[in-house]
């Protein structure tokens, strides 16, 4: 079986950081055709900095950074540096890139490289805010039959929100653009809270990812160190989930993940509710379902898997 095309979308983020190496890590399965920087948690001058931090700690420093989209498609920005620290990679030391971004914006790169593909051999990675793709798929609506799939990290239903009482905070960030996405037809699995927070980093998972002694080992352990002193607050958690990687995860070992193929919609009217995935979980509505919306994990095989392939970078 030949490597997966996948365009990684994202606003790194120490999570999104672990997703990036992960699939960097996996290229018999993965072929990252390029990765296009949004802002969200943090905003896009320095999600384009963090993204090509995490390529260059990867050795990767070949791979296709894009800037994209500075703010949502119809809303101010609202970031996440109480969660991700001021940077958003806040935790290890690491070198400033040297690696420079490219000309092209993300949203163009993202339309031309679906249309020079033969139509589902593309998957695309969104791990922030949709407003990357969908700004491409309101430009360019002829791509949207050639996405192969979309695997994202977004919305929950039996977790509810961690950015307001009723929404995660990537799809809170831009509704609009969510239920663009969810609104297309393309075949899409979603990563919401309710599995990642089942792929939480208790100490000996960190330990694991330290004692591979290398330095991608070591920054990976620094990061979650960092990243869970937050949720430990909130949840009182035996430590910090790991949101981004189970979509990187899924791509190389999808039998780790289960769910249900149900409809969710995308609320963008309330300012009580906005950006809630209204999840049709009980399927009580005959609306069509569009999405496989994970609920479970197999938490020690997705970090026997992380630890596996992080060793190799
Ligand atoms: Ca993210």
């Amino acid at each position: 079986m030949s490597a997966r095309k996948i365009i990684i979308d994202t606003d790194p983020g120490q999570d999104d950081a672990v997703a990036i190496l992960l699939a960097l890590a996996s290229p018999e399965e993965i072929d990252v055709l390029g990765i296009t920087a949004v802002a969200g948690n943090v905003p896009l001058a320095l999600t384009s900095k963090n993204a090509r931090i995490v390529c260059q700690l990867a050795g990767k420093p070949d791979t296709k950074v894009f800037e994209g989209c500075d703010r949502p498609m119809g809303r101010e920005l609202v970031t996440a540096e109480h969660v991700h620290g001021k940077t958003g990679l806040n935790g290890p030391v690491l070198p400033d890139p040297v690696m420079q971004v490219e000309d092209q914006h993300a949203v163009d790169f993202i339309i031309d490289t679906l249309r020079a593909h033969d139509a589902g051999t593309v998957t695309l990675c969104p791990l922030g805010p949709l407003t990357n793709i969908g700004t491409a798929f309101e430009k360019a609506p002829d791509i949207i039959e050639k996405v192969q799939e979309i695997v994202l990290m977004g919305g929950a239903y039996f977790e509810v929100g961690n950015i307001t009482p009723a929404a995660e905070f990537n799809i809170y960030v831009d509704p609009q653009a969510a239920d663009i996405v969810f609104k297309s037809g393309v075949p899409i699995v979603v990563m919401p809270l309710d599995v990642t927070h089942k792929a939480l980093v208790t100490k000996p998972r960190n330990d694991a990812f330290r004692n591979l002694g290398t330095k991608v080992g070591t920054a990976v352990a620094e990061m979650t160190d960092f990243f869970e002193r937050f949720d430990k607050e909130k949840y009182d958690s035996d430590g910090a989930p790991l949101h981004d990687p189970c979509v990187t995860a899924y791509l190389i070992q999808p039998g780790l993940f289960s769910g249900r193929h149900i409809n969710v919609e995308i609320e963008t009217q309330s300012e009580l509710t906005m950006g809630m995935t209204v999840a049709d979980w009980w399927r009580v509505t005959d609306r069509t379902p569009n999405a496989m919306f994970i609920g479970d994990v197999d938490a020690d095989g997705f970090f026997s898997l992380l630890v596996e392939r992080l060793s190799r970078l």
